[in-house]
This record gives structure tokens, C-alpha cells and sequence, in this order.
């Protein structure tokens, strides 16, 4: 009886096929084990290395640990989790007893996990020891939670013993038994959870299936950056975003690579401490670290990149001359590409000898990309209309979200609200978003979350708020403030208004620039013309 996938790769695009029954997390670990790569490194964090053979024995125990608190088949396990080798071994190991693991950003305000964990109903929480204080409101308002289990993050942190506090995984691993039977998942059932915000109303879970994972290896991670066993991963976008749980997780085990990760926040110091210390073939980022890097003129480059064969860029668009400066010091192309929670990666990117920098690329094989225009027919090359993508790694739709479902999935097509269009050579070009949804270092921020923190001030009357480009050319908040008395606007209560929508929100989506304006452009309607305030 086979236990993995099969990749064809006769067939242009290639073919993945799946045994029945099918466990991602058998395909992902106990493979290469059982194939003889055991004592290879799967992972090498802040605490050290572990090799394949070692994930495998945590991941089972994490798996016995989960059905000891009462977890089942189905139910969901929530992750706020930094980024150490316990993330993998929690989420391989729900998958491993068919439980549904729901990673989730760990830079949000704490009044975001309340909506998390009632949506999820999650039964069994994981989080880092430091983000604990955090998340305690939201676990203490959650009527579904069972147990809570805190993951340690940095070597002196333990807080084992202490009466009344969680359980530590470190502990509940150590007590369980190292070997485990995959429970008999198919190919089709849902393996993970990912959030996703829109620009109305509660973030929506993309439900994503076993399948996916080997279906974005094979046509992404194989098809286009061609990642080996040998290749030594260093994403800097972390784990609970779809693009780092790609890169450093689910690519990286699918063929048996080895990942890096890190727990502190990424800067270019870090970047630099990870290259010296683990001389990674690829490094993965988003646009706004790439600028950051290249900014930091204590850094050589030369020095830093000599194993580097490819850096690999998504979350929203590369700007041209990022690129172009990070070629000529970095000697590797930047590989730009497009993907999103809905279909799990990267479906439209550059490639290595055809890279054209102020463009996506072209699609990924094994996906069809058509630009449409209102009428819902293509549009002509050169012409701007929406992205809409068919592929085998759209998600199944959204958790208990109908109407967004049907807003996003169509049949085997998912349309992603982005504008785009296309030349005579092949190549996607971004053109902004369909609506008016903000790209802030490669996360989602929605306007009118920063508005409504905004408006919540006593000083305010009605803000609006829109994307501008900073001196990178990448997107940052701008805020249009009306006050209830004009003559406060003075930059004391700009620096305080800031602060003000840093407190309330997760803090990556203040406003970078607050204008004090008379009134705001409006409809007769009164609705705001954002498209006045863009120019
Ligand atoms: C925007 C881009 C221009 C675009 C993601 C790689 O970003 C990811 O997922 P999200 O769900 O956001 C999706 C939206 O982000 N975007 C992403 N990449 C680019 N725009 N150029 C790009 N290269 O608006 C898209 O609809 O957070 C990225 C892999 C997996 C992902 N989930």
C-alpha cells in the first residue's frame, strides 16, 4: 500500500496524484525516515537542529498529547505560535490525528483572538510563552476552549510548575509515546485552517485540503524555484502567514530540505545573523524587508549571500528598482510572485533566467490566470481588468461565510480582487486592487478598521484613510482627519492620534501620515471618494 503522493512529471503541467487513504503529515515527515534520509536536518531554530527522524518521533508525540486533552478528529487547534520547531510539530501533529490546525498571526491586538477562537471553536490552544499575556482575555472569553498549552520560546523562559499556569508542550511531549498511526485522512478533507481579512466585517478561515500541500510543492516550490533536498530554506515571512507556512514548512519537508527559523522580529540585522549563521540557499521576504536590507549600509552583501541561489519575494508588489539594486549587490535575482490564502501560494511568478522586475511574471504551470473586465469577458493584453485564477489548490471555501464563498469562489475559479494586465510577452502586471483593501509589509490592513479606530478618539469627527507610497514606493496608511475643533490640529495630536490607532490596533496598521482636513470629499450620497483622496 503506497502512502504518498505520486508526481508525474511526463505531463507538462506535471500531475499529483494522491493514494487513498491520504496524510499530508506521513507525506511530509515519515518518508523521508522511511526513505533514508532519517538523520538529515529538518529544522534548525534558536535551541538548535533536529533532524527528520527526531520531527517525526515530536510530531507523533504532539499528536498523542493533543487526543490526551480531548481533541478529535475535525476539531480545530489554534496556533499563536513564534516561529521554533514546536510550530511544525503541533501542526503536523493535529494533522497527523485528522484534527484541523488553524495557525494564526501572532501580531494582532488582542481583541482579534476573541473572534478567532469563538470562530474557530477551537478546542485546544498553543501559544508561545511570551504572547501568553496577550491572549489571555480572549482564552478566558472563550466558551469552546478545553486547555490551553504554552510553547516555550526562549531558553529561560519556563514557567513549569507554577500552579495555575498552562500545561507546557515541552512536557506534554515528554510524557507522550513517540510513534503514532496517521489517522486515515483523504486527499479531500480539510487539513488547515488560514485567516484571512476582507475589507467589511470578521476575518474568514480558507479551509484548506491534504491535497494542497503537495499540489503547491510540486507546481511552485519543485515547478519554479526548483528547491531540492539539499537546499537550506530561510523565509523571513514567519509560519502563520500562508507565504512563510509555504516556504518553511510545507516546501521544505516536501522534499526533504532543511529550514531555518527564527523568533525574533526581522530586521536587517537579522537577516544578517541567520545568512552568517546558516548560509541559506534561498531567503524568502516581503518587499518592505528587501528595501530595509538594502537601506542598511553596515551590512556586505557579498559576504552574506555566498550560498544564496534565489530570493524569492511576495505579499504585494516588488517595486523595479528594489530588485534591481538587490541583484547587483546580492548577485541573485529577487523572484517576485503573486499568491493568497485562497489558493494557498504562489500561482503567478518570475522564474529563474526570465525574471522581468516591475512584473509578476507569468503563471505558475499547472494554474490558468485570465484577467476579466467588468463584463466578466477577457480583457485584451495591455488592457486592466480583474485576476481571476484556476488552479487545484483553491480553497474549499470559507468556514460558515457563505456569502464571501460565493463572492470568491466561482466553480474552479477563485477571482482575487486584484487589477491587473497583461503584455504582448506574457507578463502580469499589478495594478493596484479591485477594492480598497491596503498591502502594509505584505499583511492585510482594511481602511476602514483604521478609520473606525480613528473616529473612536474624543478629538475626532470622521477620518478616512487610503494607501500612499513611502519613499520605496511600497504602500503605507495615510489618514484624512476631520477634527471637531479645527484649530486643535497641531502635530502633538497628530503623534497622539497615531498612538492613539497603535493601542486600539495591531500596531503594524497606524496611519504613517495624518493630514488635519476641513472635510472630507463625499458623494451626494456621502459616501467617502477615496479615489479624490488617492490624488
Ligand atoms: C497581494 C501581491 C502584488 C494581492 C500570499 C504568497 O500575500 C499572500 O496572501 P494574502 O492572502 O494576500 C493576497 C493578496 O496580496 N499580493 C500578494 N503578492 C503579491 N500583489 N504582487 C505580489 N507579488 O492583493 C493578493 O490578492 O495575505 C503570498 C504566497 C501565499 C500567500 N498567501
Amino acid at each position: 500500500m503506497t502512502l504518498y503522493a505520486q508526481i508525474d512529471r511526463t505531463h507538462s503541467p506535471l500531475r499529483v496524484t494522491f493514494p487513498a487513504p491520504y496524510n499530508a503529515a506521513v507525506d511530509l515527515v515519515d518518508r523521508h525516515v522511511a526513505q533514508g534520509r532519517g538523520e538529515r536536518v529538518a529544522y534548525v531554530d534558536d535551541h538548535g537542529s533536529t533532524t527528520y527522524t527526531k520531527l517525526a518521533s515530536q510530531v507523533d508525540r504532539a499528536g498523542h498529547a493533543l487526543r490526551a486533552l480531548g481533541v478529535r478528529r475535525e476539531e480545530r487547534v489554534v496556533l499563536v505560535m513564534q516561529d521554533t520547531v514546536d510550530f511544525p510539530t503541533v501542526f503536523l501533529g493535529a494533522m497527523k490525528i485528522g484534527a484541523v490546525p488553524v495557525p494564526v498571526n501572532t501580531l494582532l491586538h488582542p481583541d482579534d483572538y476573541t473572534y478567532l477562537l469563538n470562530d474557530s471553536r477551537a478546542r485546544v490552544i498553543v501559544v508561545s510563552d511570551t504572547l501568553l499575556p496577550k491572549l489571555e482575555k480572549a482564552i478566558a472569553a472563550s466558551p469552546h476552549l478545553a486547555h490551553v498549552v504554552t510553547a516555550r520560546t526562549s531558553l529561560g523562559a519556563s514557567t513549569s510548575g507554577d500552579r495555575g499556569s498552562p500545561p507546557q508542550l515541552l512536557h506534554l511531549l515528554e510524557k507522550a509515546w513517540p510513534t503514532l498511526d496517521a489517522v486515515e485522512t483523504s486527499a479531500d478533507e480539510v487539513a488547515f485552517w488560514l485567516y484571512s481579512s476582507g475589507s467589511t466585517g470578521t476575518p474568514k478561515a480558507a479551509m484548506h485540503l491534504h491535497s494542497h500541500i503537495m499540489w503547491t510543492s510540486a507546481l511552485y516550490a519543485q515547478g519554479v524555484l526548483g528547491m531540492r533536498e539539499d537546499d537550506v530554506v530561510y523565509s523571513a515571512a514567519k509560519l502563520f502567514f500562508a507565504y512563510g507556512l509555504g516556504n518553511g514548512l510545507t516546501f521544505p519537508l516536501s522534499v526533504g530540505a532543511t529550514a531555518v527559523l527564527a523568533t525574533e522580529r526581522v530586521t536587517s540585522q537579522a537577516f544578517a545573523r541567520v545568512m552568517t549563521a546558516h548560509r541559506p540557499t534561498l531567503f524568502c521576504g516581503v518587499p518592505t524587508l528587501f528595501a530595509s536590507i538594502l537601506a542598511d549600509t553596515l551590512l556586505d552583501p557579498r559576504a552574506l549571500s555566498t550560498r544564496l541561489r534565489a530570493s524569492i519575494s511576495a505579499g504585494e508588489a516588488l517595486p523595479k528598482h528594489i530588485g534591481e539594486k538587490w541583484r547587483a549587490a546580492y548577485g541573485t535575482d529577487i523572484l517576485d510572485g503573486i499568491g493568497s490564502t485562497e489558493l494557498l501560494h504562489i500561482f503567478l511568478s518570475n522564474r529563474h533566467g526570465e525574471v522581468h522586475y516591475g512584473t509578476s511574471g507569468r503563471p505558475v504551470p499547472g494554474y490558468d490566470v485570465d484577467i476579466r473586465g467588468e463584463d466578466g469577458q477577457m480583457v485584451r493584453d495591455g488592457e486592466e481588468g480583474i485576476l481571476w485564477v484556476r488552479g487545484p489548490t483553491a480553497a474549499a471555501g470559507y468556514w460558515n461565510q457563505r456569502e464571501k464563498s460565493l463572492a470568491a469562489f466561482h466553480g474552479p475559479w477563485t477571482r482575487t480582487g486584484d487589477r491587473y494586465s497583461r503584455d504582448a510577452d506574457g507578463f502580469y502586471t499589478y495594478a493596484g486592487r479591485g477594492d480598497d483593501m491596503l498591502k502594509v509589509g505584505g499583511i492585510w490592513v482594511s481602511p476602514f478598521e483604521v478609520e473606525s479606530a480613528l473616529a473612536s478618539h474624543e478629538a475626532v469627527l470622521e477620518a478616512a484613510v487610503v494607501g500612499d507610497a513611502d519613499a520605496d514606493q511600497l504602500t503605507k496608511p495615510r489618514a484624512f482627519v476631520v477634527l471637531k475643533d479645527h484649530s486643535q490640529a497641531n502635530p502633538a495630536l497628530e503623534a497622539e492620534l497615531k498612538a492613539f490607532v497603535k493601542s486600539k490596533l495591531a500596531s503594524y496598521k497606524y496611519p504613517r501620515w495624518i493630514e488635519f482636513v476641513a472635510e472630507l470629499p463625499k458623494t451626494a450620497t456621502g459616501k467617502i471618494q477615496r479615489f479624490r483622496l488617492r490624488s
